[in-house]
């Protein structure tokens, strides 16, 4: 029996694998941790059939000269790889080569992709999927706290809090075993759901535990506004909190000053009287007993995600909430590793320990640990969707190595970079499936999967946990590791590329010590001890399992309130057209990301096969769009050719008049991301996810099919 954790997201559920005699190589049970308490969701539980499915990919593959696929050695794989990099390098400079990295990549491969890109390939061109994910709330919590980790607090601390205000999170869906940490808020009728649908965990606050609203999509960040208002209008901010520790407070208090409860109304559709009744709930329980507050990617995936977020942090700080005993403020991190994975330097502007690229210390310090000159280590590269923007195009990137994405499905515009991975040179998959950026890659290198490797994970509390070894891989599939050290010896870099994960970790310990997410004090040894490890655990001292409780990371010790403002005052329902709607895009319980490993699991796929548009009753009646009947959504303004996303419609009161919903999992004309846009946060680079105007038409049963 070997005890890991779940493959798939940042709650890291913890479970056991046993060898078994049944279809799939092991069986999986939930195994007592903080964060599931033995809980597993439906894809924790069935994610063995990952494992020996019949898609596992088993060799490397090369597109031959007939265009397609086709299996050949890891020699000549490598070989082909590492020739095409110096060919696009050779014509187009170091920085003709892109690396997309990602927050489901162990510690351990995050590190060294990153170290292979400065290293080997020498470019800057490297960022990763996080970029979609966590970058807003990052950006908010660095400015606020001089330090991003998702939750500062373990989780188990939700559990005796009174008051939770949940912003744009699904956590019902998205981690569900993260609802019981709720119970204690449900239960004093304290949480607070924000989100434009009546989600299922909007749905947790019935019957006496709490309140819904149902604001108009990026209206949140003018809710925040509103809140902190009242606060300040009622003379409840946590005064001598706010003087010992805290800077900022004067130019929030007049940044907020214009948003009354009726003009927060009228742009929200919020009732005053519910933001009022919000306000005195947040401060009453923040005086007396125990509040958090806490945002998901449905308030940060937005153009304005960065504020959003920030908004969200100041009114935790005017209640004098975080690295307080009376609750606090976070964000909860996605992906398995998104929090490790944007510590050791996969990130544009990052070097390892959190570390900034353009700090000369923190190149020094670098320079030292991979025994290379200083201005060997290239400067800042570009943000994931300007990478992806550049594919293939003058001074942009013309050969892409992707580990642990798949972008043709979950990054914005997604046709348009589809286009931009044809045009590429070279595009190099790692993956462990057919995923459809692998399908349009020129190699594809099988790896390994969770179950098969060791590792580090840090999950959304900064807690750093172990995954272990069950089964032996297949044969013809070989560790991230052991390609990174091959590439990189055939690119003439022969050191430097551990292939034992615990090497790795080891080489990580000296290069994040003294940096912001310090690791130095942590091994697989303390980890096996069970010892419960949070970052940062500098060599010699201890983990830190709650931030902020003397100082903040800022030099001053004190957080930051920063004013900020939305960009654009919406003015209700007319800033929409006629016929016009936001598409909010998110998830389902049963699907993981761009699908590609959910959409393989026989349980998953049969419970949800397709995507379905929600849309309120009285909207679909209006369009002539019946329950269960094929839909085009295309994003306003786009011409007759541009891509659509076609699916069915699923007609439900549970989201408003303005707003329709659609998942993201699927693939080709079923992918939701046909019709977003890459527009970006201007601080973080994240893309706007969260709301795209479209029209929507109902599809003749004859004119097109629907796909799944
Ligand atoms: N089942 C499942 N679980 C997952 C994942 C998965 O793919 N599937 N992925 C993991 C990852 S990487 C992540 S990042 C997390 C994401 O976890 P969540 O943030 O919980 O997930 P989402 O569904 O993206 O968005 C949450 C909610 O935001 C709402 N929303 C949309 N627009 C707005 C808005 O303008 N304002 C407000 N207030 N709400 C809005 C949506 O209606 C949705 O219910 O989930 C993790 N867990
Ligand atoms: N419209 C819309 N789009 C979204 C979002 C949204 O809410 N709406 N959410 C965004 C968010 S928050 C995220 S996090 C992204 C995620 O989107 P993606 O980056 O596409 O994430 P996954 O589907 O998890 O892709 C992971 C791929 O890597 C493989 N893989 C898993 N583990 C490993 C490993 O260790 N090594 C290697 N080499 N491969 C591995 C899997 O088989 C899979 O093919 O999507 C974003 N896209
Ligand atoms: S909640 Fe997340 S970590 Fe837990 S079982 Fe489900 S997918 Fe796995
Ligand atoms: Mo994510």
């Amino acid at each position: 029996m070997t005890a890991t954790h779940c493959p798939y997201c940042a709650l890291q559920c913890a479970m056991t694998l046993t060898p078994s005699a049944g279809d799939t190589p092991v069986e999986i049970a939930g195994r007592d941790f903080p964060t599931n308490r033995g809980g597993l969701c439906r894809k924790g539980w069935t994610a063995a059939e990952l494992l020996n499915h019949p898609e596992r990919l088993s060799s490397p593959l090369i597109r031959g000269d007939d265009g397609a696929l086709r299996p050949a050695s890891w020699e000549e794989a490598l070989e082909r790889v590492a020739s095409g990099i110096r060919t696009v390098q050779d014509r187009h400079g170091r920085d003709g080569v892109g690396v997309f990295g990602s927050g489901g990549l162990s510690n351990e491969k995050a590190y060294l992709l990153g170290k292979f890109a400065r290293v080997a390939l020498r470019t800057s061109r490297i960022d990763y999927n996080g970029r979609f994910c966590m970058s807003s709330a990052a950006a908010a919590g660095n400015r606020a706290f001089g330090l991003d980790r998702g939750l500062p607090f373990p989780l188990a601390d939700l559990d005796t809090a009174d008051t939770v205000l949940l912003l744009g999170s699904n956590v019902a869906e998205t981690m569900p075993p993260f609802v019981q940490h709720l119970a204690g808020a449900r239960a004093a009728g304290g949480l607070i759901v924000v989100d434009p649908r009546r989600s299922p965990t909007a749905l947790l606050t019935e019957d006496g535990a709490g309140t819904h609203l149902a604001p108009a999509p990026k209206t949140d960040l003018i809710l925040l506004l509103g809140l902190a208002h009242i606060l300040v209008n009622r003379g409840w901010l946590d005064d001598s909190y706010l003087a010992a520790r805290t800077s900022g407070v004067e130019s929030v208090i007049r940044s907020v000053a214009a948003w009354w409860p009726e003009r927060v109304q009228a742009a929200t559709g919020v009732p005053a009287d519910v933001l009022v009744r919000t306000a005195r709930r947040l401060a009453d329980s923040a005086r007396t007993g125990s509040c958090y507050i806490l945002t998901g990617r449905g308030v940060e995936q937005h153009s304005d995600g960065t504020d959003t977020a920030t908004a969200a942090i100041n009114l935790a700080l005017l209640l004098g909430l975080p690295g307080s005993a009376r609750g606090g403020y976070g964000t909860l991190t996605g992906q398995g590793n998104g929090q490790g994975g944007r510590e050791h330097g996969q990130k544009s502007d990052q070097l390892p320990g959190y570390r900034k690229i353009t700090d000369p210390a923190a190149r020094a310090h670098l320079a030292t640990v991979w025994g290379v000159r200083e201005e060997e280590i290239p400067g800042p590269g570009v943000p994931a969707v300007e990478l992806l923007s550049t594919l293939g195009l003058p001074g942009g990137v013309h050969a892409l190595l992707v580990h642990g994405a798949n972008p043709a499905v979950s990054a914005p515009d997604a046709a348009a970079v589809r286009e931009g991975l044809d045009r590429l040179d070279l595009l190099v998959v790692c993956d462990f499936f057919p995923s459809e950026t692998a399908r349009q890659a020129d190699v594809v290198l099988p790896v390994l999967q969770w179950a098969e490797e060791e590792g580090t994970m840090t999950n959304l509390e900064g807690r750093v946990l172990r995954r272990r070894r069950a089964l032996r891989p297949p044969e013809g599939a070989r560790s991230e590791l052991w390609v990174l050290h091959r590439l990189a010896a055939l690119l003439g870099v022969p050191g430097g590329f551990p292939t034992e994960p615990r090497e790795a970790f080891e080489e990580l310990r000296r290069a994040s010590a003294g940096g912001l997410a310090d690791y130095s004090g942590i091994s697989y040894e303390l980890l096996d001890s069970g010892a419960e490890v949070h970052w940062p655990y500098p060599a010699g001292g201890g983990g830190t399992p709650r931030l902020f409780r003397e100082r903040f990371a800022h030099p001053d010790g004190r957080a930051r309130l920063v004013a900020v403002r939305p960009a654009v005052i919406p003015d209700g329902a007319a800033a929409l057209g006629r016929d016009e709607f936001h598409l909010a895009t998110g998830r389902l319980l049963e699907h993981y990301q761009s699908g590609a490993q959910t959409r393989r699991v026989t349980a998953l796929l049969e419970a949800q096969p397709e995507p379905r548009l929600q849309i309120h009753p009285a909207s679909a009646a209006r369009l002539g769009i019946m329950d269960g009947a094929p839909v085009r959504v295309r994003r306003s303004g786009t011409g007759p050719f541009a891509p659509r996303l076609l699916c069915r419609a699923e007609v439900t009161t549970f989201i408003r008049l303005d707003t329709v919903f659609a998942p993201f999992h699927f693939a080709d004309g079923a992918s939701a991301n046909q019709v977003t846009e890459a527009v970006t946060d201007p601080v973080s680079g994240m893309p706007e996810f969260k709301t795209t105007r479209v029209r929507i038409e109902p599809v003749a049963a004859s004119s097109e099919g629907v796909t799944g």
